[in-house]
């Protein structure tokens, strides 16, 4: 027993021996080499702050972080707040609204509509008077009229997660021009409280609450007597409500449709026997919206190529429903200022409501979403198109069918969703409606 312990002990201890490394050819964990060829890289470029930073005590074979190491004092002010912050007690940094991208923005505060200011009385009746706002962003967490993909009840939040990067800052192709630092009070106001248990409540209680949003009062900074709204979707059927709510203010509306799908279908085309549950739903909303007399005759799709159900529903789209087409492949023979100006010369001046499925983009770019159609533009296209749009009456606007299931690892489709929402509400800010 002993002999064999010893021997063991031996010949590991001599191998172990073999094999121990001079001080200099220590290993270090994979943490601490990649420090060291920070470092190494920095003392390349003779930016000096890094070799003092992380240094490597040669004779404990350690890697020193700053706090081990003495400082010479400017670069120990360069390593603290305390250039800016001298005092704990001061939180002026930590305000919402104050932190810059620097100090973590980014992640700051509670998740609203691009670091929006929330606001918890948009729905509240009792606050007509005391609240203004111009321009509200809101959540309609709703899924139950949707025929393939479900999931779109988690798109407002998923959407608001995709602006963390935003903040009050200034379009690359509009000089000086900033969508929250401008005249409009921009608010998020939340979800609404919308039942997944039965469509036709959820439905009424999305009206309700835009409804009573836009008696809000605005700010003086606006010449118009109503706040718009932008709804984050929830599948396209949300877009009944809103369009309804839009009506009671401006008269009937125009709708400006980014999808790739009609959604004018007339259910009973579809089949005579459909339940009136049914035959409300994400594919014929646009139909029943034009039947209760709240749409105009003007209304026009951008970015079409679904396969029609039936033969008759391109056809019923114009004598039914008032609409005009502009077909995603359009885009190659009269490109996107053909596009542009298109859409222009259908809405004229009149009152219009934007409603935006994100299926209108290619699935390379917006790939989560509730009816995948390939074909579609990219997100460069349509911010172009869109932002070409400005001038237009912009009353009211939803972003739909961004469900985020496919977005677990990129959030690809949420923060385009997110850019297009920004770029709407820009339309909004540069033309106030009166
Ligand atoms: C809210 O607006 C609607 C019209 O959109 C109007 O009928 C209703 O009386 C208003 N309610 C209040 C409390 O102002
Ligand atoms: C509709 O219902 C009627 C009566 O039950 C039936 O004869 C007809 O086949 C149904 N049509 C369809 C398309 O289901
Ligand atoms: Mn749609």
């Amino acid at each position: 027993m002993l002999t064999k312990q010893l021997l063991f002990s031996l010949v590991f201890g001599q191998l172990a021996l073999g094999f121990q490394l001079r001080p200099d050819q220590q290993m270090f964990s994979l943490e601490e080499q990649m420090l060291a060829s920070a470092s190494k890289k920095y003392e390349d470029t003779k930016i000096k702050f890094l070799e003092d930073y992380y240094k490597v005590d040669q004779e404990n074979n350690a890697l020193m972080f700053a706090a081990d190491i003495q400082l010479p004092d400017d670069l120990a002010q360069i390593a603290s707040q305390d250039i800016t912050y001298k005092d704990p007690d001061d939180t002026s940094d930590l305000y919402p609204g104050k932190t810059d991208r620097y100090n973590g923005i980014t992640q700051a505060g509670w998740l609203s509509f691009g670091h929006l200011p929330m606001e918890m009385h948009c729905f509240d009746g009792n606050m007509l008077d005391e609240l203004e706002f111009d321009i509200a962003v809101i959540g309609a967490p709703f899924d139950t009229g949707i025929s393939y993909k479900p999931g779109a009840r988690f798109g407002p939040d998923s959407i608001r997660q995709g602006t963390r990067r935003f903040s009050g800052g200034f379009s690359p192709y509009r000089k000086g021009f900033s969508v929250w630092n401008n005249w409009a009070k921009i608010v998020d106001c939340g979800n609404v409280p919308m039942t997944p248990l039965d469509n036709r409540i959820a439905l009424d209680q999305l009206y309700r609450s835009e409804r009573v949003l836009l008696n809000h009062t605005t700010t003086k900074e606006n010449p118009g007597k109503h706040p718009r709204f932008v709804a984050l979707g929830g599948d396209h059927t949300i877009t009944y409500s809103g369009i309804r709510a839009a009506y009671e203010k401006y008269g009937k509306v125009s709708v400006l449709h980014f999808d790739s799908h009609l959604d004018t279908v007339n259910p009973y085309h579809m089949n005579p026997n459909v339940t009136e549950y049914a035959a409300l739903n994400h594919g014929t909303y646009l139909n029943w919206a034009h039947k209760k007399g709240w749409t105009n005759t003007n209304n026009i799709h951008a970015g079409l190529r679904g396969w029609y159900e039936d033969i008759g529903d391109p056809e019923r789209d114009y004598t039914e429903s008032g609409f005009s087409k502009i077909m995603a492949r359009d885009i190659d023979s009269i490109g996107i200022h053909g596009i542009i100006h298109k859409i222009k010369k259908t809405l004229g001046d009149s009152p219009v409501y934007i409603s935006f499925d994100i299926d209108v983009l290619d699935p390379a770019s917006a790939p989560s979403t509730g009816a995948i159609e390939p074909g579609g533009w990219t997100s460069r296209e349509l911010l172009q198109i869109i932002d070409g749009l400005a001038g237009i009456t912009v009353v009211g606007a939803d972003v739909t069918e961004v469900s985020p299931w496919g977005d677990s690892t990129n959030e690809i489709t949420s923060i385009i969703a997110g850019e297009v929402t920004r770029s709407i509400l820009a339309l909004m800010v540069i033309k106030p409606v009166e």
